[in-house]
């Protein structure tokens, strides 16, 4: 183990996180790693609050890529309602509302395996309505070239959300339709665009610990780092592949965060899909962990998600503020 690490370093510029230095400190006694992650977030972060994204899915459905997770592939029938691009007026509603519950964060979805000129010409116009209301903006469109990632980014795009999602050496058991360098294009393009990059992963796919590491070191190798890294719990759903997924040791999942904090001390963590099965006393441990961040609404894209009323009640019990 790097010794920097353990200290609580910031790694000096160029210096690699080894998979196997990732796999020690997944190794560590459970408290011992807690309270080093812990440590590292009071470090970084002098605001202990939770940031606050709200989602929408702006094109649902129908999608030609075969993620052995997602609800929304054309090739796994889910019973999901399909459904076309949504207009602008109604983007900006959504948006209002995300922002008058309470929500800093604006992120738009769409279940594309990459969008065509006339999807990018009309999320420029979402993008910018969302920027009108005082909303940041987040965008999850699937694979972009250098121009429309630009384009994106000229049209004032905060963060676009791109996932490796696992391990490159687990990811052909889950995706077939893109490669783990498709993915890693679509970063470089989206950073050469300016713009903030949002990638992190799903656990409890039926990966193990050394995937989980593999995960977490490529993002931490990442130069610079993801802004922000989401770690989704696998949501089950039935149709599709993952349906019936071994359920992951929840301390596992805290673990996940846990390293994620340490190697990526200024990220926002965002403890992501997954919430609404989780007790309250599971968040908190992973706050404790040092995520701070949760997707905030009734609905992630197309599952639902622990309701606003209870996670702001949730925030007061721990005296959490909401931080922007
Ligand atoms: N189609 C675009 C793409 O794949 O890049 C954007 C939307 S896609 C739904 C965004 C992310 O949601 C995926 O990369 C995956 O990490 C996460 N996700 C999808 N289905 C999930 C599920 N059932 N449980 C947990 N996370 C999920
Ligand atoms: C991310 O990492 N998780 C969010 C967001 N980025 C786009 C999506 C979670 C989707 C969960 C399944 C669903 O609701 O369709
Ligand atoms: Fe399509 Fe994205 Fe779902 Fe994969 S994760 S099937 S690309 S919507």
């Amino acid at each position: 183990m790097n010794d920097q690490v353990v200290a609580l370093d910031l790694p000096a510029s160029g210096l690699l996180y080894s998979e196997d230095a990732v796999i020690e400190l997944f190794a560590l006694p459970f408290l011992e790693l807690v309270f080093k992650a812990q440590s590292v977030h009071q470090k970084h972060f002098k605001d202990s609050g939770i940031q606050l994204s709200t989602l929408m899915s702006v094109k649902t459905g129908a999608c030609p890529e075969d993620c052995s997770y997602c609800p929304q592939s054309a090739r796994y029938k889910t019973g999901l309602k399909v459904e076309q691009l949504k207009p602008i007026d109604e983007i900006i509603a959504a948006a209002k509302a995300a922002k008058a519950t309470g929500a800093t964060r604006f992120c738009m979805g769409a279940a594309w395996r990459s969008p065509k000129q006339k999807d990018i010409n009309h999320m420029v116009k979402a993008i910018e309505a969302v920027r009108a209301e005082g909303l940041e903006t987040c965008a999850t469109l699937g694979m972009l070239t250098p121009h429309h990632a630009a384009e994106l980014g000229a049209a004032g795009l905060d963060y676009y959300n791109h996932n490796l999602d696992t391990s490159l050496e687990f990811y052909s058991e889950i995706i077939t339709t893109r490669t783990y360098q498709d993915r890693l294009d679509t970063l470089e393009n989206v950073r050469s665009a300016g713009m903030k990059v949002c990638c992190g992963g799903i656990v409890g796919m039926g990966e193990g610990q050394k995937d989980r590491a593999g995960l977490l070191a490529t993002l931490a190798n990442m130069d610079p780092q993801p802004e922000s890294v989401p770690i989704n719990n696998l949501v089950k759903v039935e149709g599709t592949p993952l349906e019936n997924a071994q359920e992951l040791d929840p301390l596992d999942f805290v673990r996940t965060l846990a390293v994620a904090r340490i190697l990526m001390p200024r990220a926002r963590v965002r403890l992501s899909a997954g919430r609404e099965q989780m007790s309250d006393e599971m968040q908190t441990l992973c706050f404790i962990a040092g995520a701070n961040s949760i997707f905030y609404g009734e609905e992630l894209l197309t599952t639902g998600n622990a309701t606003p009323e209870h996670d702001r009640g949730l925030l007061k019990r721990l005296k959490l503020e909401v931080s922007a």
